[in-house]
């Protein structure tokens, strides 16, 4: 053991994406699922840095908060990041792009009226989503005629990051290509890229089966 210790719910929604850092990453750590009565607890603790989960605890006892950047630093100090300043920079571009598609997700699943959440999952899936995709495709394109990862030949966390959106919300966890990326071959190719790094999938493969 390393002496991580990652907490979130039993679910993969905001805290997937650390665990298949930390697989990528070849950590080891301990994946703490907190029921709720659990998190209360934990909370009350005044541990978490900002109260919320995912959270991680360092071997020498530091905490850090914020799924994008504790799967950023388990990635870093795992050495799947890029080496260049310039590329790091993309990476973060395309995280950060990752997260504002996930926005939409969220009011998707939050909106009780049921018009209005066709009307805003029509607009996601109809424009925005494939419009995104399109630039995500040709970004890939850029490097390597798209045969590699975001930036270039080592998995980064551009990649996970990108994988987990549509492995986790889409495929539901499960190893089958999401239709959302039908349209686009060279993100399909993509996704079974990182989805076959073996440690990702040995991941994919014994994690718990979890609704969300
Ligand atoms: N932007 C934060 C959001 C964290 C967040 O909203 N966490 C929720 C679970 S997904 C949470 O901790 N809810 C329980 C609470 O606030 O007590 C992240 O990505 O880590």
């Amino acid at each position: 053991m390393s002496g991580y210790k990652l907490f979130y719910f039993p679910g993969r929604v905001g805290g997937e994406k650390c665990r298949l850092a930390f697989a990528a990453a070849k950590i080891d750590y301990e994946d703490n699922r907190l029921a709720d009565e659990e998190w209360a607890k934990e909370k009350a603790s005044g541990r978490s840095p900002f109260g919320q989960m995912p959270f991680i605890v360092t071997p020498e006892g530091k905490t850090l908060g914020q799924s994008v950047t504790v799967m950023k630093y388990i990635c870093k100090i795992g050495g799947l990041c890029p080496a260049n300043r310039f590329d790091e920079a993309t990476a973060d571009m395309i995280t950060d792009q990752v997260g504002d598609l996930t926005l939409p997700l969220i009011n998707i699943y939050n909106e009780k009226d049921e018009t209005k959440k066709e009307q805003i999952r029509k607009e996601f899936y109809g424009t925005t989503l494939p419009a995104r995709l399109e630039k995500f495709e040709a970004l890939l394109k850029n490097r390597d005629e798209g045969k590699g990862f975001f930036l270039g030949e080592k998995l980064s966390y551009a990649d996970i990051t990108f994988f987990d959106f549509f492995n986790n919300f889409h495929s539901k966890g499960k190893e089958d290509v999401p239709g959302e990326l039908e349209k686009f071959p060279l993100l399909v190719e993509h996704y079974k890229r990182v989805l076959n790094v073996p440690e990702i999938n040995e991941w994919v493969k014994k994690r718990p089966v979890t609704e969300f």
